[in-house]
Parts: structure tokens; C-alpha cells; sequence
């Protein structure tokens, strides 16, 4: 509850809150208080300041917008048809000679234009802010040379200006070695470090830095050295973490004060208690493990435990994670490795936008951005409960309501 704000722009009223501020935080019949796009108050109706306008919410369930706070959704291509064939008995050397994974898309990213790269993108983000999606995180890292990484990253940025989304953008340039690389990986990392890095963070490009520490992917020398050149951006750092082994990767970034750690479903306890040190969040990635029929369940007892903060997010990618989903994405979280419905929404919330850095978002409180979501459910936990279903009725970006499903034209 927040002290009587004087005089407000518009009151959200006749609305079931939940505030997600440290918990569900419930406020039945409650109303949010908006001036200048920002939360100005937030508590039950009957004590709610005066407003200029109200906007009757019919009833419904009011929580803070959702945060996708790991995608890999700009991409040019699809790999369906890989899948296809592996499912009809090819094997990853047949696909790998046919010059599948991640290089086909890597090839198409490359090929796609400015527009066409949005264009074959749109469909999936339209999807995510049709759930109630308001900030949207977006990793480069299928163009692995500067002019591409570079496009992406644009069409990132463009995406928040044509649509009505947050969206934090992400330099993933050690996702993968490029072919003019290959055999001089700690070349390409000299690249990042020397040539892209810098001329992408120069044009504004780049709000974080991540890589991908795996034997498939880069070593944990290699990414030290991503990140040192982070450090002498000023940029925040996270990581593709303890995927599929335990690189030591979670305490590295960690080390580097970074703000996640994403995947670990082979974190160990060191790992988890550095990562508790240093407030780097857990992001949990349960989309991955489903597609990949993973086994190994990211250690949520051990995470718990440390009081590592938990976040859920699609990992939208056409390789491991096709999924434009944030609430299939919490439901998987639950059924597959018993989170709970509590955990799975401030996974999505709250503690998505500490994995982004932003203090700015992720709860209603007094003092941030006006972002919302409002559901026709019986209670909070039905968001992570029901397999397939859209209960989003509304949405409101900083402030100013509209219909869940937009389109993204240009
Ligand atoms: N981990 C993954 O599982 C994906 N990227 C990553 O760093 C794979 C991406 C792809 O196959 O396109
Ligand atoms: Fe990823």
C-alpha cells in the first residue's frame, strides 16, 4: 500500500490485483493510480486518489505486464524441416552435412534484409505481446560477423519502436563459431572484443552481453575475455550457462557481477551459492529441456535453497526452443520440474526484470512504469494451470491501455 498520491491522470479501477511485489501481493477490488505512464499508487478501491479518468477494468485480474527476459526471436529461416528429418531417422551427421543447425539459420539471417529479417519475425513477437507480453528481451547471435549482428540488433531496436513492447537488447556475438573462423575460435573472440563490441555498443545497439560457455560453444577462458570487453563498455553480463555440462560458468558471471545465469540444468552447488552472493538471477529455461527431451532437471532445491532469484523465459529459438509462449513456458516449468504457480509468475515478473537489470518494471508498485496485463481467470496460478489457453483480456503500456493482439506493420 503507498501513501495517498495527490492528484493522478487515470485510476484503473474495479480490477483483482496482483502486485507481485514479494509475493502474490492480492488486492481484491483494488485500483492502480497512473500519472505520466508511471504507477503513482496502487491499493484498494475505496482509498484510491481522485483521477481525471477512471478505466473500469470489468473485473478482471490485473498483474504486472509479463517479462520474456531470455529470446532468441529475430531470426531469418526455420527449422522444421531438420526436425522433420531427424524425427524420420536421419542422424545429426546427415543433418550437419547438409549443412543444418544453427548455421542454416545463421545462413538465412545472414541473407534476410532489414525488412524481410522483421517480417519472418513478427508473427512470433505478435504472439508473445498477444499474452501480455510488455518487455521483450532479444539476443543477436545468428549473424556472427559485425554488418549482421549489427542488423539484428536493429531490427531489435526497431521492434520497440513499432510496437508496444519494452524490448532490452542483447549482444550474443560467442553463440557460435562462424564458418570464415573455423579452427581460430580464440580469433573470433578477438573479433568481439576488438571490432564488434565496441562498434555495436558505440551505436547504442547493445544493453547486455552474453555468450554461450558450453564445449560446444565457447571455453571458459573465451568468455572471461567476452566479458572483460564488457566490463570496459560498462555493460551488464549474463550467460548461456551449465546447459549441458558444468563449465564453471554460472560462478563466472557471477565474478563479473552479472545479472543472470540462464539454462543450468547442470549447475553444481558452488555455482548456485556464487551466484546467490552476487544477486545473479537463475533464468530457467523450460521450453529447451522440453525440446531436447532433456533428463536433467536444473537443481531447484539447491537454487532455492541459496535464495537465488528465479526467472522463467521462452528461449524462443528455431533450434532448441520454438516457442512463443511465456505461459506455456510457466506451465512447463511446473508440471516438468515442480515449480510452483507462485514461483512460475515471478519468474515472468518481478524477477525477469531484475534478470534485466530493469528495478523499472516487474511489480506495481508506486514509482514504476505503468505496464500491465489483465486476465480473466479465476486466480493467479490459473496463468501457469492451463495448458494452451490466452486469458489475456488487456494490456496497458506505460499507462495507456489497448487489445491484446497487435500487428506489426511498416
Ligand atoms: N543454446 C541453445 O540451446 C541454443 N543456443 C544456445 O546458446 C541453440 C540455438 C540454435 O540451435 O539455433
Ligand atoms: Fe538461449
Amino acid at each position: 500500500m503507498s501513501e495517498r498520491a495527490a492528484h493522478v491522470d487515470l485510476l484503473f479501477v474495479h480490477a483483482r490485483l496482483a502486485t507481485m511485489a514479494g509475493g502474490y501481493g492480492i488486492v481484491e477490488d483494488g485500483a492502480v493510480a497512473v500519472r505520466d505512464g508511471r504507477i503513482a499508487w496502487v491499493g484498494p478501491r475505496s482509498e484510491a486518489p481522485a483521477a481525471d479518468r477512471e478505466h473500469d477494468c470489468g473485473g478482471l485480474w490485473l498483474t504486472p505486464g509479463l517479462v520474456d527476459c531470455h529470446t532468441h526471436i529475430i531470426h531469418a529461416g526455420n527449422r522444421s524441416d531438420e526436425w522433420e528429418a531427424r524425427l524420420n531417422g536421419a542422424s545429426y551427421e546427415d543433418i550437419a552435412r547438409q549443412g543444418g543447425g544453427i548455421m542454416s539459420t545463421v545462413r538465412a539471417t545472414r541473407a534476410a534484409s532489414d525488412d524481410e529479417l522483421l517480417r519472418q519475425s513478427a508473427p512470433r513477437i505478435e504472439a508473445l505481446l498477444a499474452e501480455g507480453v510488455t518487455t521483450l528481451e532479444i539476443k543477436s547471435g545468428y549473424g556472427l560477423d559485425l554488418a549482421s549482428e549489427a542488423k539484428m540488433l536493429r531490427a531489435a531496436r526497431r521492434v520497440g519502436e513499432l510496437l508496444p513492447v519494452e524490448v532490452a537488447t542483447t549482444f550474443l556475438g560467442a553463440h557460435a563459431l562462424p564458418p570464415e573462423f573455423a579452427g581460430r575460435a580464440d580469433d573470433y573472440i578477438d573479433e568481439i572484443c576488438e571490432r564488434m563490441l565496441p562498434a555495436l555498443a558505440d551505436e547504442g545497439l547493445v544493453d547486455a552481453v552474453d555468450a554461450f560457455c558450453e564445449r560446444i560453444g565457447f571455453s571458459h577462458a573465451q568468455t572471461a575475455r567476452v566479458f572483460e570487453a564488457a566490463r570496459r563498455r560498462h555493460l551488464p553480463v549474463k550467460l548461456h550457462a551449465e546447459q549441458l555440462s558444468d563449465q564453471g560458468g554460472a560462478a563466472l558471471v557471477a565474478e563479473y557481477g552479472g545479472l543472470s545465469a540462464d539454462h543450468l540444468e547442470h549447475l553444481s552447488a558452488q555455482g548456485a551459492a556464487a551466484m546467490a552472493r552476487a544477486g545473479t538471477v537463475a533464468v530457467l529455461l523450460p521450453g529447451a529441456y522440453y525440446f531436447l527431451r532433456e533428463t536433467v532437471m536444473p537443481p531447484l532445491a539447491l537454487l532455492r535453497e541459496a535464495g537465488v532469484p528465479l526467472a522463467v523465459a521462452t528461449d524462443c529459438n528455431p533450434g532448441t526452443s520454438p516457442m512463443t509462449s511465456l505461459l506455456l513456458a510457466m506451465n512447463m516449468a511446473c508440471t516438468l520440474w515442480r515449480m510452483t504457480p507462485l514461483e512460475a509468475l515471478l519468474g515472468v515478473t518481478a524477477n525477469a526484470a531484475r534478470a534485466l537489470g530493469r528495478g523499472d518494471i516487474g511489480t506495481l508498485e508506486p514509482g514504476k512504469r505503468a505496464d500491465f496485463a489483465l486476465w480473466d481467470m479465476a486466480r493467479p496460478a490459473d496463468l501457469a494451470y492451463a495448458i494452451g489457453a490466452n486469458p489475456c483480456r488487456g494490456v496497458v503500456n506505460a499507462g495507456v491501455p489497448r487489445e491484446p493482439r497487435v500487428s506489426l506493420s511498416f
